[in-house]
């Protein structure tokens, strides 16, 4: 199964579509199933950000990788989209990265995103983020160490944009990376427009495909990044729509009943209970109930 779901997301990066691929940003498995129940997305984001926000903590390794591994597996049990786990730096140096990798596999992550930031890592989309990167030497290590120990796609990220270091530099990594092994590479940016990653796409020379992460420059269409970017771009990644989406809806209908004074009000905005059941897998219980519990 585990298989099945590595070469499904290689097959959507080779497919050329009309639109990118297209992978939504998940922090519990709950949120992972709503992904693959909208029946439209093509991977799930098993986002850094998202688990440290379900936290309440920043996005600076302090969550345990222990904790996002958990959470990967557990979004792995409950739906059968590809999983794209956000490894971060790699928790440390490829020696950490390497003990990191079989778990990854064993939960049946089909890739691996890792950055080439330095260990403690810092929120690529933080006003003043702590932005330093590690070498390319260094981080082809991680690469390697991570193809070599594993089956899972390895999609390498370069920060050279983030860490404002230039274009030249950003595609010198993303080369470097390819010759390490890299499945696909990672650009990312915090501009508020497209064009410093139109002007990378256009330079990039490569087959092997991009993936963007446009949280700050949300205004092309999946259509329109593909068509932009003569379809180099074929991974897209909704970074944290889903975390900022609960604080949205979580904060409306507290507000509403407090105003409000009691809990009809909302009765009609929030899912039903059978609803929620119905998603915690219930008819699975019921037959195991009528199979195996005395009558
Ligand atoms: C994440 O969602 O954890 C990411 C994307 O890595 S970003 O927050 O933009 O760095
Ligand atoms: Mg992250």
């Amino acid at each position: 199964a585990a298989l099945r779901r590595i070469e499904a997301l290689r097959e959507k990066l080779r497919t050329l579509g009309l639109r990118p691929a297209v992978a939504m940003a998940a922090h519990n498995p709950l949120s992972a199933k709503l992904v693959a129940e909208a029946a439209g997305f093509d991977a799930i984001w098993a986002s850094g950000f998202e688990l440290s926000a379900s936290y309440a903590v920043p996005d600076a390794s302090i969550i345990s990788p222990s904790t996002h591994l958990e959470m990967t597996r557990a979004m792995g049990e409950v739906q059968s989209l590809p999983i794209i786990a956000d490894l971060d730096t790699g928790f440390g140096n490829a020696v950490n990265l390497a003990y990191a990798i079989p778990k990854y596999e064993a939960a049946g992550v089909a890739a691996i995103v890792i950055e080439d930031k330095t260990f403690p890592k810092d929120s690529s989309l933080r006003v003043d983020g702590r932005q330093s990167l590690v070498s390319i030497p260094e981080f082809q290590g991680k690469i390697t160490a991570a193809k070599n120990l594993g089956s899972m796609l390895v999609f390498a990220r370069t920060e050279a944009l983030i860490a404002g270091l230039g274009q030249a530099e950003a595609l010198k990594r993303g080369l470097a990376y390819v010759e390490a092994g890299a499945d696909a590479i990672l650009i990312h940016s915090k501009q508020k427009t497209p064009d410093e990653i139109l002007e990378f796409c256009r330079a990039w020379p490569n087959k092997v495909p991009l993936i963007i992460v446009p949280t700050s420059y949300p205004q092309l269409s999946f259509e329109e990044i593909s068509t932009l970017t003569q379809g180099k771009v074929r991974l897209v990644i909704c970074g944290n729509h889903s975390i900022r989406t609960i604080t949205t809806a979580l904060r409306r209908t507290f507000k509403q009943i407090l105003q409000e004074g009691g809990i009809a009000g909302v009765e009609s905005e929030i899912a039903p209970v059978r609803d929620v059941f119905n998603l915690q897998g219930d008819a699975g219980m019921k037959e195991l109930e009528d199979k195996y519990l005395l009558k």
